[in-house]
């Protein structure tokens, strides 16, 4: 059975975990998922990493950064760790990150966070299930989470 890991935190001020544990379970029914939550975004990727050694194919991580450059730090070194750990286990770990400096209202930001999620969580599943060229038939596409599609350019 395929086993997926979702690391959120408490910092984040939107519940992006259930909404992750919801289309995860959708999209791979038999599934299991483990969740863990963290105070914030440099908590990460440790948990991940306990996540992998506990078993898990593929983790979906979700953070939340705020808006000053010493949160741009954090995230800068969050993200850093996250990659080696990805590096150190070859296990694919999806980063969902929400800046709140993408918008300026709250709504929009709601809507960028629960796209981004739902997005990246069906990602995850696709690589874990289907592997390397899952996602090969939208290569070049321009495919974004949190706004529309770019689109390709021809
Ligand atoms: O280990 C405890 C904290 O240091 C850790 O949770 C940090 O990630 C918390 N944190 C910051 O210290 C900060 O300056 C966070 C942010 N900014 C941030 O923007 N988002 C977070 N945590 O999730
Ligand atoms: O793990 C899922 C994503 O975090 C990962 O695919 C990122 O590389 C996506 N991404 C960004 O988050 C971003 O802020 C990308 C860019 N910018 C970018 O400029 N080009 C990308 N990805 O290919
Ligand atoms: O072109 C607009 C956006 O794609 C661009 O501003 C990205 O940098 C926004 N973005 C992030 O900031 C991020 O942390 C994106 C992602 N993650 C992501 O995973 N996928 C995106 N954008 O398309």
């Amino acid at each position: 059975m395929r086993k997926y890991g979702i690391v959120d935190t408490t910092f984040s001020r939107i519940d992006m975990g259930s909404i992750a544990y919801k289309i995860i379970k959708n999209e791979d029914e038999d599934c299991e998922i483990v969740r863990y939550t963290v105070p914030g975004i440099k908590d990460i990727p440790v948990a991940a990493k306990k996540l992998i050694e506990e078993g898990c194919d593929g983790i979906i991580t979700l953070g939340w950064v705020g808006k000053t450059a010493l949160d741009k730090y954090s995230y800068l070194a969050s993200s850093i760790g996250i990659i080696i750990v990805q590096i150190l286990t070859s296990k694919h770990i999806i980063d969902v990150t929400v800046h709140e400096d993408e918008a300026d209202d709250e709504e929009k930001l709601k809507e960028i966070a629960i796209d981004r999620t739902i997005k990246h969580a069906k990602n995850l599943v696709k690589l874990v299930k289907e592997g390397k060229n899952a996602l090969t038939k939208y290569a070049g596409k321009g495919l974004r989470q949190g706004y529309r599609d770019a689109g390709e350019i021809d």
